[in-house]
């Protein structure tokens, strides 16, 4: 073997050694703005959680001005009860939604398997990629959304697309959720929501709907995404706590990578290739990433004391893998608190070797940026050992 290839194989074989949270600099999770120590899960439920997701919103996300709109309304537009050979239902429902602004539809898709006792819990996919990744007819069959296996090993499988929300590109908000919620009458204030907090309303809404279903169970449901989708699924389990399991794939840069690493995709590349979507204030931290009142490692800790997962891709430096293992390190003492582990670990592992014991889930898939079959069995893996679910759960 030469030398090189020597290397990138033992790379590959040796723990990572990890950088220490001191060369960071890190803010504590566990340290309010005013000084105080937070020592009980009731000090970070009522006051230091809320601080944070407040510090996330004037400066990263932005703030929703809705959260379920009162004209929300779920029109079932199919069922049928005899799909993928008889092992699931499906069910195409409408979500539509008004505001002074106009009206606007999100189109979930949701197969629940046949054979399983009721309600079932499951995922759902906030699809970033093209339609055909999500097809609905199963005409087309994607890794990126394997219906099929979620049914089989006895889950929801559910999912709609981000650009029922808001189209991915800068149209000065006009149209989308935007357009739809946003005041005319006022400026565009800094801390307004971006595209991102969007996409995330989106999912929040699909939840409106799982508790509506007798056959879903809603208590124990995943949010689900790839890349800026896994931005998004952190910010939507950060705002809407009633999604049990987080699930970020390979979502880099202001989704599970802290940002101090200032390693792969940095907040000034991300602000300038994708202005639409974070509020505007996040734009102050361009090369100032010390900067900011937070860092990553605090949105994963706003999951607390729910799951969360975090998958990262070997051949993926744009999105920091190393970033993302340590945020999941560093967002473990809001888990303690609860006396729950979270990673437990600080060692990052090598490729395909998935860390599942605590409350927080990590692997590092061999290869490139994309979400496959091997993450989501991972996911339904973690979800299995933490909601007690067994094979015979899923009716095969
Ligand atoms: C890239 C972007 C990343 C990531 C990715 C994706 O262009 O720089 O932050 O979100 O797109 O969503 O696939």
């Amino acid at each position: 073997m030469k030398p090189l290839a020597l290397t990138v194989f033992l790379a590959f074989l040796a723990p990572v050694a990890l950088a220490a949270p001191e060369d960071l600099n890190l803010p504590e999770v566990l340290k309010t703005l005013d000084g105080k120590r937070v020592t009980s899960p009731e000090a970070w439920r009522d006051g230091r959680r809320p601080e944070v997701l407040e510090l996330f919103r004037e400066f990263v996300y932005g703030r929703a001005p809705v959260g379920r709109p009162s004209s929300l309304r779920f029109e079932i537009r199919d069922t049928l009860e005899d799909f993928m050979s008889g092992d699931a239902t499906r069910k195409l429902i409408d979500i539509h939604f008004a505001g002074a602004g106009g009206r606007g539809t999100i189109h979930l898709t949701v197969f629940i398997p046949n054979k399983v006792k009721k309600p079932v819990p499951g995922f759902v996919l906030i699809c970033n990629r093209g339609r055909e990744n999500i097809d609905p007819e199963r005409k087309t069959i994607s890794g990126f959304w394997p219906a099929e296996q979620i049914v089989r090993r006895g889950y929801v499988a559910a999912t709609f697309h981000n650009s029922d929300l808001d189209p991915d590109e800068h149209d000065g908000f006009k149209n989308g959720v935007h357009g739809i919620f946003d005041r005319k009458d006022t400026e565009r204030s800094p801390d307004a929501w971006g595209t991102i907090a969007a996409w995330a309303w989106g999912a929040s809404r699909a939840m409106d709907y799982f508790e509506s279903d007798p056959d879903i169970d809603s208590s124990k449901m995943a949010v689900v995404g790839h890349s800026r989708g896994g931005k998004t699924a952190l910010w939507c389990g950060a705002e809407d706590e009633r999604f049990a399991l987080v699930i970020s794939n390979d979502s880099g840069c202001t989704g599970a990578a802290l940002a101090r690493r200032k390693s792969g995709e940095r907040v000034a590349r991300i602000n300038k290739g994708f202005p639409h979507w974070f509020c505007d204030n996040y734009k102050q931290f361009n090369d100032r990433e010390d900067e900011l009142p937070v860092d990553q490692h605090m949105l994963i800790a706003l999951m607390a004391p729910r799951l969360v997962y975090v998958a990262s891709a070997s051949e993926d430096a744009w999105a920091d893998p190393l970033g993302e293992f340590l945020a999941c390190v560093h967002a473990a003492p809001a888990y303690e608190l609860y006396g729950l582990e979270g990673l437990g670990t600080a060692i990052m592992p090598p490729p395909d070797r998935p860390i599942q014991a605590g409350h927080i889930g990590y692997h590092l898939r061999k290869g490139k940026h994309n979400l496959t079959e091997y993450d989501w069995n991972c996911y339904m893996d973690f979800a299995d050992k933490h909601w007690g679910r067994n094979i015979s759960d899923s009716g095969q």
